[in-house]
């Protein structure tokens, strides 16, 4: 009895290991794959006479990317995180070079810059090495785009438009016979210079004094007396705001009554501030149309003031286009393989803050515009816009744009 009542026992413990082992398993959690962490490479001057634009376009960008992650995107079918690693080039070409490096190095899926001319052309071609997009919001000396380089994108007007317009400005609207001409020796500088040149000699206009500083200078007493000595109607300068405005308050000071006249690296609100009263009566250009005649500048401008508590200074709305031009290539090619969306780039049309995007066979912004101001009580105020810069009137496409060529 014992026997059979131990056998019992054996045989029911077996029963349930043996049912233990049939039962199906808990039902398994499949754990979400984390978001993909999209890395986007931003690169300025943050220190240095131009840091003051160098943080505004990093805020530029940071303000895209925030937007970007809130609307959750999707890619290649996993959530994105879009991520910001932004490196200081201090404005030097050789600096420029070594943050591009860093950047191919760390995997960067695409580079929004850099904000110099000095800087974006020799990393350029390390980007292109890479197979890296980059798309510069204020790098406008015209070279950037004429190397041929299928990864090189920019999303403003550039020196050849802008050196056209500033050289008929002074010619036809200032009627200034006779101009000296002060570059700063950069890639902008010397290059806006030259344009300004061509275009003002085409007009008819005597260029009676060339002469050159640097873009960490702050004293132009030697040059200005020499200028001085050959009575131009204007001065043309091809240079950033902080050369910009001591320049200006120093030819106050030397009695030199010529107009001024200089592109976008100096028509900023710290030129007026640099300048003083000096900065009265002045002109400079920008790329693009006034801020309150962008399709989404008004609220950019809010939106911006929201986040940094602070104003615009220059190229923030081009650089949250780039960095959300770049974001919509890769929503397009549904990666962000920066060998695949690549190819989406020169597709793009799209509808930005600045204005409707669209690139032409060099990677340029297509009918880029350019506008002309004054500073009056230390503000600049818009005067005449020159080229058919598409506005907010531009629906966002439809359907998929036309292919354009492709580059070289
Ligand atoms: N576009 C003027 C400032 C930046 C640059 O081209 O160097």
């Amino acid at each position: 009895m014992k026997l059979n009542s131990l056998a019992l026992s054996i045989s029911s413990a077996l029963m349930l290991i043996s049912c233990s082992k049939e039962a199906p398993p808990p039902p398994s959690v499949t754990a979400a794959p984390p978001p993909l962490v999209v890395k986007l490479g931003h690169a300025a001057p943050l220190t240095g006479p131009q840091a003051h634009l160098g943080k505004d376009n990093e805020n530029g960008a940071r303000l895209a990317i925030a937007d970007a992650n809130a609307r959750k995107p999707r890619i290649g079918g996993r959530d994105v995180v879009f991520e910001l690693l932004s490196e200081d080039d201090q404005a030097d070409p050789k600096q420029g070079t070594l943050v591009a490096q860093k950047f191919v190095d760390a995997k960067v899926n695409g580079v929004i810059g850099h904000l110099n001319s000095g800087t974006t052309i020799p990393a350029s071609k390390i980007y292109a090495d890479a197979g890296l997009p980059q798309i510069s919001p204020s790098a406008t000396n015209p070279q950037y785009t004429l190397q041929g380089f299928k990864t090189a994108f920019r999303v403003m007007a550039n020196d050849v438009q802008q050196g056209r317009v500033l050289g008929d400005y002074a010619a036809k609207q200032l009627k200034a016979g006779t101009v000296a001409i002060i570059d700063d020796k950069t890639a902008y500088g010397e290059g806006l210079a030259k344009e300004f040149k061509k275009a003002a000699e085409a007009d008819g206009v005597r260029i009676v004094a060339e002469e050159h500083t640097d873009d960490k200078a702050v004293d132009f007493a030697a040059i200005l007396t020499k200028v001085k000595s050959k009575k131009p109607d204007l001065l043309f300068y091809g240079g950033m705001d902080a050369q910009a405005g001591p320049m200006a308050a120093q030819m106050k000071k030397l009695g030199l009554k010529s107009k001024f006249l200089m592109g976008d690296g100096g028509c900023t609100v710290e030129f007026a501030k640099l300048a003083g009263d000096a900065a009265e009566g002045h002109y400079c250009s920008l790329p693009g149309v006034p801020l309150d005649k962008m399709p989404g500048g008004v609220a950019f401008r809010d939106h911006y003031k929201a986040m940094f508590n602070t104003d615009i200074q220059l190229y923030a709305p081009y650089v949250y286009d780039a960095v959300m031009v770049m974001i919509d290539a890769m929503k397009r090619a549904d990666s962000v393989e920066p060998a695949k969306y690549r190819a989406e780039l020169p597709k793009t049309a799209y509808a930005g803050v600045t204005s409707m995007i669209s690139f032409d066979e060099k990677g340029d912004i297509k009918d880029g515009a350019v506008t002309l101001y004054q500073f009056r009580g230390g503000i600049k105020e818009p005067l005449e816009t020159i080229g058919a810069s598409p506005t907010a009137a531009v629906p966002a496409p439809a359907a998929a744009p036309a292919k354009p060529a492709e580059k070289k």
